[in-house]
């Protein structure tokens, strides 16, 4: 089974305002899914996408991620995020439906839990839930969103926490993370900015990636570094590729498993 990630700078616009969904890319990386999962061996696919401008700029403007530390009107705020997460989410699953796929809609909280900041516990029983639309033909489709948070009353779940979770099992054999990104930017031997990453090792990949300090106030669901550190700990299992979705066809390649541009991670 695949296990992919429709990041939110794919299929919306994050640095915009207006909430714009990019329907003829989510639609084209629908249909190049579509045509990998044809050749792959069992079909079987869990999609999870990102928020993009539907939810990082709400959120950051308000410091969501701080919770009910952040100060603002998060009584307003977190409704409205919600909300438009749903709406995106209620966008890929529309698309998903119009292109023959079978989607499950299932939000963050029904396989995990949150207890501050990198507390993440799975839940055994809506893991097991999922599984079951699994085995019965479905494609269960999963988001980020603001979620309850043990500490912090409610903070952001990415979907890269929900990959991370989903990563442990056993039936997913391929983890993909489609970016708006040809790869993990390395570092050179004196620090600066290098090529990018073709392949390495998870250690490896903390060892060489480049930080950039626009990553880090880009984003309310941690930097690149962060991301980073999540895809090292699943590829210590598993092979994670993250390619470009804004490319036509890498995501069928790297879905039928044809070598492609990106950054593949694997011990
Ligand atoms: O785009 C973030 O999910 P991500 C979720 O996968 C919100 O990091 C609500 C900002």
């Amino acid at each position: 089974m695949l296990l992919l990630k429709f990041g939110g700078s794919v299929i919306t616009n994050k640095k915009k305002r207006d909430k714009i969904f990019r329907e003829d890319t989510a639609s084209r990386l629908i249909e190049e899914l579509k045509l990998g999962l044809a050749v792959f061996r069992d079909n079987r696919a869990i999609l999870v996408h990102g928020a993009g401008s539907f939810g990082h700029i709400l959120a950051r403007e308000h410091s969501i991620h701080r919770g009910n530390l952040g100060g603002g009107d998060y009584l307003t705020i977190v409704p409205r995020i919600r909300r438009d997460m749903r709406r995106l989410n209620h966008f890929v699953e529309k698309l998903l439906l119009e292109k023959g796929f079978h989607p499950i809609s299932l939000p963050p909280e029904a396989v995990l839990y949150k207890e501050g900041e990198g507390i993440i516990t799975p839940i055994p029983q809506g893991i097991a839930a999922m599984i079951s639309f699994l085995q019965e033909g479905f494609m269960p489709v999963l988001f980020g969103d603001v979620i309850a948070d043990k500490d912090l009353g409610f903070s952001i779940c990415s979907g890269d926490d929900v990959m991370k979770v989903l990563s442990y099992l056993d039936e997913v054999e391929r983890i993909i993370f489609v970016t708006a990104v040809d790869g993990i930017i390395g570092k050179n031997s004196n620090g600066t900015r290098g090529e990018n990453i073709r392949e390495n090792s998870p250690s490896g990949l903390l060892r060489d990636i480049f930080i950039s300090n626009d990553d880090e106030v880009a984003d309310v669901t941690g930097s690149m570094y962060g991301k980073a550190e999540r895809i090292a700990e699943m590829a210590a299992g598993k092979e994670v590729l993250l390619i470009n979705g804004n490319v036509p066809g890498r995501l069928e390649s790297a879905v039928k498993g044809e070598p492609v541009i990106g950054t593949l991670i694997r011990t």
